[in-house]
This record gives structure tokens, sequence and C-alpha cells, in this order.
């Protein structure tokens, strides 16, 4: 049987990728990489050539018949058949999906102000206050879960990291980048998630990247 497919694009720009890839590597599923280089000539066709149904942006999923494409949805996808991607207690799970959720319906304005990019230091930039707002809710957003439901481990939801870490991800890394001050608990949240392989293994390659 072929291996399932994530089309992605570049590992130093896209943000919304890196979100099913780390599920995927949580998961532990065997998955083959599609990357297709963003802002260049033929990237929209590439991205419609690999499937043709699809809104016409990375990240998109294939497996057999199973066409996705949205992160957030990707996710879901993988968690029908690895559960352990969602927190196990109800009030948990439900949790986590709204504060997944929250992430991929929102924080307009840290994304604009603050784009992807980990080869850069950009610590000093200054943020908009509009950004500020959103990395207060964000830590806000951190604190809540970790404190009604993270007392096993260091991720929102204890030991395991979930499909709301995976979403959270991109800005655990603009936080870094841009050298945002955050309290000590969320800067211990930050080093919880860049300590996870997944998350250096992509790092690496996007710092590689030509
Ligand atoms: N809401 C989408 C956003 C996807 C998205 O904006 N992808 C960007 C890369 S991070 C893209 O494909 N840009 C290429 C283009 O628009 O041509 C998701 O969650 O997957």
């Amino acid at each position: 049987m072929s291996r399932p497919t994530l089309v992605i694009g570049d590992k130093n720009k896209s943000s919304w990728s890196l979100r099913p890839w780390l599920a995927l590597k949580l998961a532990g599923v065997d998955f083959e990489e599609k990357l297709i280089f963003l802002d260049k000539k033929d990237t929209k066709a590439n991205i419609k050539a690999a499937a043709p149904g699809a809104a016409g942006k990375v990240p998109i999923y294939l497996d057999g018949e199973v066409v996705v494409w949205e992160s957030l949805a990707i996710c879901e996808t993988v968690a029908e058949t690895h559960p352990e991607l969602w927190p196990a207690q109800r009030a948990a799970r439900a949790h986590a999906r709204a504060i997944a959720h929250e992430m991929h319906a929102g924080f307009l304005s840290l994304r604009k102000c603050c784009p992807f990019d980990l080869k850069k230091n950009l610590e000093g930039l200054t943020i908009n206050p509009e950004a500020g707002a959103d990395v207060y809710r964000v830590t806000r957003i951190w604190r809540e879960a970790r404190e009604r439901f993270g007392a096993g481990g260091p991720y929102l939801f204890g030991a395991r990291p979930s499909i709301a870490d995976c979403m959270y991800a991109p800005v655990c890394a603009r936080i870094t980048t841009y050298g945002i001050p955050v309290d000590d608990a969320a800067r211990a949240y930050l080093d919880a998630i860049w300590a996870l392989p997944a998350m250096q293994e992509w790092k690496a390659a996007a710092l590689a990247e030509p």
C-alpha cells in the first residue's frame, strides 16, 4: 500500500504546513512529504496539480481516496485513526478543540505583523498593539489550558502533545523569532514545544532550505 502524502510549503515560510506535519510526526504516521516552494511563478500551478479540487493552498493530505486540505481538517482526519492526538478526557478534548479552532480562525494581527520565518532573528522589532493583544490572548489560552488540564506534563493538556499544541506551534516559533516577551509559564511551554524532536527536525530543514 502506498504511503500517505502531505503536500507542504517551504518549511521556513509555511506555518500552516507545520501544524499537520507535526501531528503526523507525533502520531508516528509513515508519510511522504511533497514540498512546493511558495511565492514562485509556478507555485499555484504546482499546488493545483497536487490536488485539483482543493483550495489551491498548502497543506494538503492525500491518502488513497482521501484528499483533505485546511490544516485543522487534516489533523482531524489523522486523529480518526490516531485518537490519542486529542486529550482522552471529554472536557479536556472539548477545550482542546475550542482553542485549536480559535487558532485556526484567528490571530490575524499577529500573523500579519510577524510573518513566520525561522531563519531570521527579528528580536526587538516593534510589535503593533493589535498583535500584542493577540499574544496576550494566546498566552492566556496556554495558561488556562495548563492550569485546568496540564498538570501531568509540559504540554497544554499534560504529558502528551495534542493537536492543540500542533496548532499553536507556529506561534511559539514567532514568539521566539521576534523575541516577544512572555511570562515564565509561557516561556516554559515554549521550551517544551521547541524540545520536541519533530520541531527540531522541522527547524533544521527550514534553515537548510535555499
Ligand atoms: N486556512 C488554511 C491556510 C493555508 C495557507 O494559507 N497556506 C499558504 C502557505 S502557509 C499557501 O498555500 N499559500 C500559497 C498561495 O496562496 O498561493 C489552512 O489552515 O491550511
